[in-house]
């Protein structure tokens, strides 16, 4: 069987075919920003059109809260204003197979855990275009009644920190995410995204830097708030924000700076960029097995 597995964030769109744990091809391109549903359909039929007629099926890793198979965006800015999408409606009728949606972050959750053997609970953090979560407790995924669970780029931060797109104020995502740090950016910075952030905090620029250093120490906080919530011993980060280079190592420095309860071990995504892929084909092979 062949699962045609489909990530779709707030920046890129992905599709892999997927056979046990493989990929065996890929493909990407650019989310569009669009409040109507209409450019995301044109986007998701060219980018699958290449792997329909390889698949048995197909999975997908979303961003929103995904419930009854549809997209409801909890921070629609994220989406270019989209507040909603029939996932799993559009893609069953342009594919003809069947097909499964989950959120991208309980997605590469899934994945992440499934790589971690020995252990019973862990949460993952894509901090990306926003900041997602999912979380694993004694070997199961934390869905929730209505898709919310693990949305914990939506947890208080700072209550006099920026707007966040969910109507609240302060979220972890409004600081810590590539969107918060690019709309944090002043001066000679604004304007720019996040990987130009990080490029510029990477050659010194005091003000990248500081943005940098934000998004990492909120992240340590979130971190600390997980450890007392789950008592997880492990805590995965994905996304390109998580991934970028020397990012890590920053959230690792501010984490230490809490007290020793709130120690994590702290690990960099073993499947990189591809845990959303993943994690949706390998619960759609248990689904359907
Ligand atoms: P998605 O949210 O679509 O899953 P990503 O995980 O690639 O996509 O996250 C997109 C965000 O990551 C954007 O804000 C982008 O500016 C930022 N980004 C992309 N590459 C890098 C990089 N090398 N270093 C830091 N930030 C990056
Ligand atoms: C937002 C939210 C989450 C998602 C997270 C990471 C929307 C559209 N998305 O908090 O459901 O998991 O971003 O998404 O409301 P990504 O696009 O950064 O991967
Ligand atoms: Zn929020």
């Amino acid at each position: 069987m062949t699962t045609l597995a489909i990530d779709i964030g707030g920046t890129k769109l992905a599709a892999a075919l997927v056979e046990g744990q493989t990929i065996t091809a890929r493909r990407e391109c650019a989310t569009p920003a669009s409040q109507t549903p209409q450019a995301l359909q044109q986007a998701l039929q060219l980018l699958v059109a290449p792997f329909r007629a390889q698949a048995d099926r197909v999975a997908v890793a979303s961003t929103g809260i995904i419930h009854g198979g549809v997209l409801t965006s909890i921070n629609p800015s994220n989406l270019g204003g989209l507040a909603q999408f029939p996932l799993v409606g559009f893609l069953s009728a342009i594919t003809d197979l069947p097909v499964m949606a989950m959120n991208d972050a309980q997605a590469a959750a899934w994945a992440e855990f499934c790589a971690l053997p020995g252990e019973d609970d862990m949460v993952f953090l894509t901090v990306s275009t926003g900041v997602g979560g999912g979380v694993v407790l004694n070997g199961q995924l934390l869905m929730g009644n209505s898709g919310l669970a693990g949305h914990l780029g939506h947890t208080l931060a700072d209550p006099a920190g920026p707007h966040c797109g969910c109507g609240r104020r302060g979220c972890v995502e409004a600081i810590a995410s590539g969107r918060g740090i690019a709309a944090l950016a002043k001066d000679e910075l604004a304007g720019l995204d996040a990987k130009a952030i990080f490029m510029l905090a990477a050659q010194g620029v005091s003000q990248a830097r500081e943005l940098v250093a934000n998004s990492a120490r909120t992240l340590a906080r979130l971190i600390a708030d997980v450890k007392a919530i789950t008592d997880c011993q492990t805590v995965v980060v994905g996304g390109s924000v998580g991934l970028a280079e020397g990012y890590l190592p920053q959230v690792a420095d501010f984490l230490a700076q809490e007290p020793s309860v709130y120690q994590v071990s702290l690990r960099a995504a073993h499947y990189r960029h591809d845990a959303g892929l993943l994690g949706a084909a390998l619960l759609a092979q248990e689904e359907w097995l």
